[in-house]
């Protein structure tokens, strides 16, 4: 990606700052794993959204003063021995190219604390604020009650300058990430691409009795010979009654000749992500049983796909599709009363897209052009072994939508096809 893309994000989010603040935001840092080893490192998507940059322990620091702006970026500085063990580090040059920062603005992160007192904070002859009021931080919880990592890596901080505001970052990039530009959508075109060629090879390679685990090695192996560099989510490969479970990672059963197979599966394409669900017979022929059931989940998929425009809410959608399936599944006498459907649809219809699987932004608001969702009504019939999701990318635009993932086979008759 150019790095003017991540200069107009800085632009954006600085005009939303006020002025005399300034805004930290952290790279992140591969977790540890167990003795001396350490989970794959995963960029904040905050920080990249802002930089770029996917290297762990780099700081991001913006300051706003009422008649200028300056972005500074604090790097790991690079060392024979990083360079031996772990691999060779970014330089100055190259951060400043990635980001777009000016390399003179580029340091290295030892020297962030003492640049942020003296520089930002204190009343030195350097300052570059006044006084500073707020301090813009990445706040988000994976869960309740659990302190923000950013506010505890402050503290330093918070501690010496109690006086200083913290606010949310999040607010004003949620919903700048719930939009995307034409860059952003090119990016998870690719990796919708990557996806639709590891799906597709799946259906080609997939026989009565494999285990799950067969094909979940054989998708991840086809996205990373097309150059995805990995699954962007745990894969679910779910046959027969696992495919009720929805989030089915264990990917670990013989597939009975007769069952259907669950795909849900992601692909990465640098930090964007795709999530396709896909639904098949594992010999090659739907059951009637089978196509009734897969008949439905279809028309819903289709139906809401047709829905998204500009001003729709996501609300609206999850609505529609539980109306839908209710409807359809009472004509086939699955279900009696209205309330019966939430034994066999439990889960909403549609999830942003972007930089996360389950991406940022509001739901409060009406779609808008730009926003990518997914499409993803399903049937769970647990006493009859049947599990059916399908999944599509979806884009907002103008006057109306675009399906991402448009050209991934989903019509019964096609994937029988695929799979002879
Ligand atoms: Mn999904």
């Amino acid at each position: 990606m150019e790095s003017k893309l991540f200069v107009r994000h800085r632009e954006e989010f600085i005009k939303n700052m006020k002025d005399g603040s300034f805004a930290v935001f952290y790279s992140g840092d591969a977790p540890h794993k167990t003795n001396d080893q350490t989970y794959v490192y995963e960029p904040n998507r905050n920080f990249y959204y802002l930089t770029g940059c996917e290297r762990g322990n780099f700081i991001l620091l913006l300051v706003k003063g009422s008649s200028f702006a300056q972005a500074f970026l604090f790097i790991e500085e690079p060392s024979d021995y990083a360079t031996k063990w772990l691999g060779r580090r970014l330089t100055k040059e190259e951060a400043s190219n990635l980001s777009g920062i000016d390399l003179k603005h580029v340091k290295y992160v030892e020297e962030f604390k003492s640049f942020v007192h003296t520089a930002v904070l204190a009343n030195s002859r350097g300052a570059l604020l006044k006084k500073p009021e707020r301090l813009y931080l990445d706040l988000y919880k994976y869960k309740p009650f659990v302190t923000p990592f950013s506010l505890t890596q402050l503290q330093f901080l918070t501690d010496v300058y109690p006086e200083i505001k913290v606010k949310s970052a999040n607010d004003i990039l949620d919903s700048m990430r719930r939009i995307k530009s034409s860059e952003e959508v090119a990016e998870i075109e690719k990796a919708i691409a990557y996806g639709k060629a590891g799906i597709e090879a799946v259906l080609k390679f997939a026989k009565p009795g494999m285990n799950e685990r067969e094909l979940e090695a054989y998708y991840e192996y086809q996205i990373k010979m097309s150059g995805s560099k990995g699954i962007s989510f745990d894969s679910i490969v779910a046959s027969g009654k696992n495919a009720t479970i929805l989030h089915y990672i264990d990917n670990f059963s013989t597939i009975q000749d007769g069952s259907l197979v669950l795909l849900d599966l992601g692909a990465k394409n640098g930090v964007y992500s795709s999530d396709i669900s896909r639904t098949f017979p594992i010999n090659g022929k739907f059951s009637d049983r089978q196509k009734q059931i897969y008949e439905i989940v279809l028309r819903t998929n289709k139906k809401i796909i047709e829905m998204i425009q500009p001003g729709v809410m996501v609300n609206d959608l999850n609505m529609a599709a539980k109306k839908m399936l209710t409807e359809e599944t009472k004509k086939i006498g699955l279900i009696k009363e209205d309330h019966e459907i939430d034994k066999y649809y439990y889960h909403g219809v549609s999830h942003y897209l972007g930089l996360d699987t389950h991406d940022v932004g509001t739901y409060q608001e009406p779609l808008q052009p730009g926003v990518v969702l997914t499409v993803e009504p399903g049937l769970y019939i647990e006493e009859e072994g049947i599990g059916i999701r399908i999944e599509d990318n979806v884009l907002v635009t103008e006057n109306g939508r675009r399906n991402l993932s448009e050209s991934i086979k989903k019509e019964w008759k096609d994937i029988e096809n695929l799979m002879k």
